[in-house]
């Protein structure tokens, strides 16, 4: 059945595959599921023909025959239940693996888009140099604490799952900041994310919807 996605016509990430249709891109080459995106601009993801099948206006989305579904970790988790590879098959495992998806979304990410948020949007409020750094306490304390949990396993609970592909998507937002490298293990672990060959496909192809529009 064919696979449609949506994703920026131009991300604001300028190509750094930061945006969340990344995360469903890389699950997808994972699994060997050839898809289509449909790119959308900013106007576009606010009308109503793609709100009906993202009430908040956003992307990603994804499609396959009458499946219609939104939220990046809820199509991440649907791609690793249809196609095998994603998740363990024992079922205590695959429940661990399902809870680390919940903690890289629910745990992990949200101090990290509270600090994106505030820079590009409450960047020229004068608290914002006070917030800051409470913020970014916030994330250290997460960052440590699965740091530990880490150690010095390759993935977050025995073989490569769509935890990981959420939880190594969900800590590159930190790159750039210098906070990763602060975690040795946790730098070490993305490095790893990224040098699987189906993230450098999932990689290349947003990176090419980008240069593209970049040429217009
Ligand atoms: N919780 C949603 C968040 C989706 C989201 O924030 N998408 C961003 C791109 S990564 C977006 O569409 N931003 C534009 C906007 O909100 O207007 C998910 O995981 O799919």
């Amino acid at each position: 059945m064919a696979i449609t996605i949506t994703a920026f016509e131009r991300s604001p990430d300028r190509g750094r595959a930061l945006a969340r249709d990344m995360r469903v891109r890389w699950a997808l080459e994972e699994v060997g599921q050839p898809y289509d995106v449909r790119l959308l601009s900013f106007k576009a993801m606010k009308e109503p023909a793609h709100l009906a099948f993202q009430p908040f206006g956003q992307i990603p989305t994804y499609e396959e025959g009458d499946l219609a579904l939104f939220e990046s970790g809820a199509i991440v988790f649907h791609i690793a239940e249809r196609y095998p590879g994603l998740l363990p098959e024992d079922t205590n495992a695959r429940a661990r693996a399902i809870a680390w998806m919940f903690a890289a979304l629910n745990t992990i990410e949200p101090p990290i888009v509270d600090r994106e948020v505030a820079r590009f949007l409450e960047g020229d409020q004068p608290w914002y140099e006070q917030r800051l750094p409470m913020i970014d306490k916030r994330i250290r304390k997460r960052m440590r604490k699965l740091s530990d949990r880490l150690g010095d396993a390759d993935w977050l609970d025995g073989n490569f799952s769509a935890a990981d592909i959420l939880m190594v998507t969900v800590l590159r937002r930190l790159e750039g900041l210098g906070m990763l490298d602060e975690y040795p293990n946790l730098s070490a672990y993305v490095a790893r994310g990224k040098a699987r060959p189906a993230f450098k496909r999932a990689f290349d192809a947003q990176l090419a919807v980008f240069a593209a529009a970049s040429a217009d």
